[in-house]
Parts: structure tokens; C-alpha cells; sequence
């Protein structure tokens, strides 16, 4: 796939023994990825659980400043798994340990998380992409809320993000009809960043998480930070918490690095401090 050379994070021992997802750290940039092949990556509690323990695994390592979300070339995820929710009732289903920490995990994730998706994006699936920061997608991937189709409702974000994301009536023809969007329609409703060709998505995605590797982790995580509480507050709220943000930073290594580097005219080597 053109990602270069693949390290194993110290950090993070144990990950080639995961089962339904696999994790490649190489320098700043980890891919991570759902492997479910026969479900089309679909989301059942074993995946929830690896997925949930590599982002803290990750999280945890300074090395690591920026990870790649994807699935395969037929699906980045379509959903969350039909056959185990089947069986569950209520009471099941609404115990917090049921597939509900990935969306919430990936939610509070605090690097960036480029989504990388081909094939299908559906149901817990868009929500989980709609978790990370920049999505990325292969023409003629299909995203969509298929979810009213089964007798449900969205139940991992997709209700909220989605509104947020592309707008109210949009949001609602895709959720009350089903109805799956291509990723250029999902692009110009800007809920795709960027549409490449077949087969390019994760090198695309890669390149993307490799220029935000380079800038300084504390900048970015602290932009991250303000991004999604215009998301989540009101306008004044969110410009007074942004201030706090910016000013924070004039306290950081890394503000007089980046600053030096400009005026001596060389690039900057930022140390996330
Ligand atoms: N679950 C389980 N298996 C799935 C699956 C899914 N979501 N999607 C596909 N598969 C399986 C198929 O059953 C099939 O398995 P075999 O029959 O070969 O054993 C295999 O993957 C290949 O699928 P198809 O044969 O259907 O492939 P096609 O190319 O014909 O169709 C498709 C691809 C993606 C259009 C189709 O598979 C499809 O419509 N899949 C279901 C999509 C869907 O309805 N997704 C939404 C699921 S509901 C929660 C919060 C949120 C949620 C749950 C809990 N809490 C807060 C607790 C989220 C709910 C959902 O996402």
C-alpha cells in the first residue's frame, strides 16, 4: 500500500495477537485497522474491545502523533454486527459495556484520527468515521444510516454528528429513508474531505496524517480540543475556551521552536512540550 516501512510500537506488545483488527505504528503515523473480513467489518464486541484497547494504547504512546482509521477495500465497516444484536433486548443492548465505548473512545481521542474508507462506510460504521477529524474516501465508497431499515434508530452519534456535519434536512432524508450517499455526494455535502481514486485511499489518508505528525503534538491536540467544542458550545463559550487554549500554548517549547525556526529560516523540530 505504498506506507513505507512498518515498525511494532514498543509501546503497544501484544497487538499481533488481536484477532479482529490489526495496528502498524511507523515513526509518528499508526494505521489501524478493522479486520473482520467475512462481516465486512462489522462492529460486534470482540472488535469494540480490541479497537478501544489499541486507541488507549496509542493514546498513551508519545511516539505516536497521528493514527489512520481504515478497514479494507470492500468495506471500511458496515456496521455494527446484525447477527449479534439480533439476540440482544433492551436490557442487553443498553448495558454501557455493549459496543457503545468505541464511539466514545474514538470520540474522546485526544491525536488526530484520519478516517481512511472504501467499499461501505454504514450505520455504526459512519458514526465511528464520524469520530475522526479528516475522512478521507475511495470513489464509489457508500456511506449512509441504514439503520431505519432494520427497525432502529442510529445509536452511536449519528443522530447528532450527522445534523452537525451536513446539515438538518440532509441528515434527516438520510436517516428517515436509509438511503446510501456515494462519496462524492458525501464530499460536496462535507462530510468527506477528500474523494481519490480506488486503491489510494490509505496512501492518501497516510500523507494527510503525515503532515499533521509534523506539526507540534501540543498545538495540535490543543486545535483538536477547540475544534470540537465549537461542536459542542455556544459561540461565546467556544471563542473564550479557544483563548485559554491559544494563550496555554505561549507557555510551550514548542511555540519558541516554531517561532525560532521561522525567523532563522529552517524547519522546526518540535518536541510536543
Ligand atoms: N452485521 C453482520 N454481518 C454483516 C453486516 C452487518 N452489519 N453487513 C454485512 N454482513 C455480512 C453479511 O451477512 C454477509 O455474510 P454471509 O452471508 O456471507 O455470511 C457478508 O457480510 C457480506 O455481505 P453481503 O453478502 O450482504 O454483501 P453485499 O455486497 O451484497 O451487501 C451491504 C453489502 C453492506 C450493502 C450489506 O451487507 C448490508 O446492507 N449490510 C448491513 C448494513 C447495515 O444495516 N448496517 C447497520 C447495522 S445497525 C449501539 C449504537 C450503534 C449501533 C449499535 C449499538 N449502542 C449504543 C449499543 C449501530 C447499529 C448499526 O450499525
Amino acid at each position: 500500500m505504498g506506507l513505507g516501512f512498518f515498525t511494532f510500537s514498543p509501546g503497544l506488545s501484544g497487538m499481533e495477537n488481536y484477532q479482529t483488527i490489526s495496528v502498524a505504528v511507523d515513526g509518528p503515523v499508526a494505521t489501524v485497522r478493522l479486520n473482520r473480513p467475512d462481516a465486512l467489518n462489522a462492529l460486534n464486541s470482540v472488535l469494540v474491545r480490541e479497537l478501544v484497547g489499541a486507541l488507549d494504547a496509542l493514546e498513551a504512546d508519545d511516539s505516536v502523533r497521528c493514527v489512520v482509521l481504515a478497514g479494507s477495500d470492500r468495506a471500511f465497516c458496515a456496521g455494527a454486527d446484525v447477527k449479534e444484536m439480533s439476540t440482544l433486548s433492551m436490557d442487553d443492548i443498553s448495558k454501557a459495556d455493549h459496543l457503545s465505548p468505541v464511539w466514545e473512545r474514538a470520540g474522546r481521542f485526544e491525536k488526530p484520527l484520519v478516517a481512511a474508507l472504501s467499499g461501505y462506510a454504514l450505520g455504526g460504521g459512519l458514526e465511528l468515521a464520524m469520530c475522526c477529524d479528516v475522512i478521507v474516501a475511495s470513489e464509489g465508497t457508500k456511506l449512509g444510516q441504514p439503520e431505519i431499515n432494520i427497525g432502529i434508530i442510529p445509536g452511536g452519534g449519528g443522530t447528532q454528528r450527522l445534523p452537525r456535519a451536513v446539515g438538518r434536512y440532509r441528515a434527516t432524508e438520510m436517516i428517515l429513508t436509509g438511503a446510501m450517499v456515494t462519496a462524492e455526494e458525501a464530499k460536496s455535502m462535507g462530510l468527506v474531505n477528500r474523494v481519490v481514486p480506488p486503491g489510494k485511499y490509505l496512501e492518501e489518508a497516510t500523507k494527510i496524517a503525515v503532515e499533521i505528525a509534523s506539526k507540534s503534538p501540543v498545538a495540535v491536540r490543543a486545535a483538536k480540543k477547540a475544534i470540537a467544542a465549537s461542536q459542542e458550545v455556544g459561540l461565546s463559550q467556544g471563542l473564550e475556551s479557544n483563548l485559554m487554549l491559544f494563550y496555554g500554548l505561549f507557555a510551550t517549547e514548542d511555540k519558541k521552536e516554531g517561532m525560532s525556526a521561522f525567523l532563522e529560516k529552517r524547519k522546526p523540530s518540535f518536541k510536543g512540550k
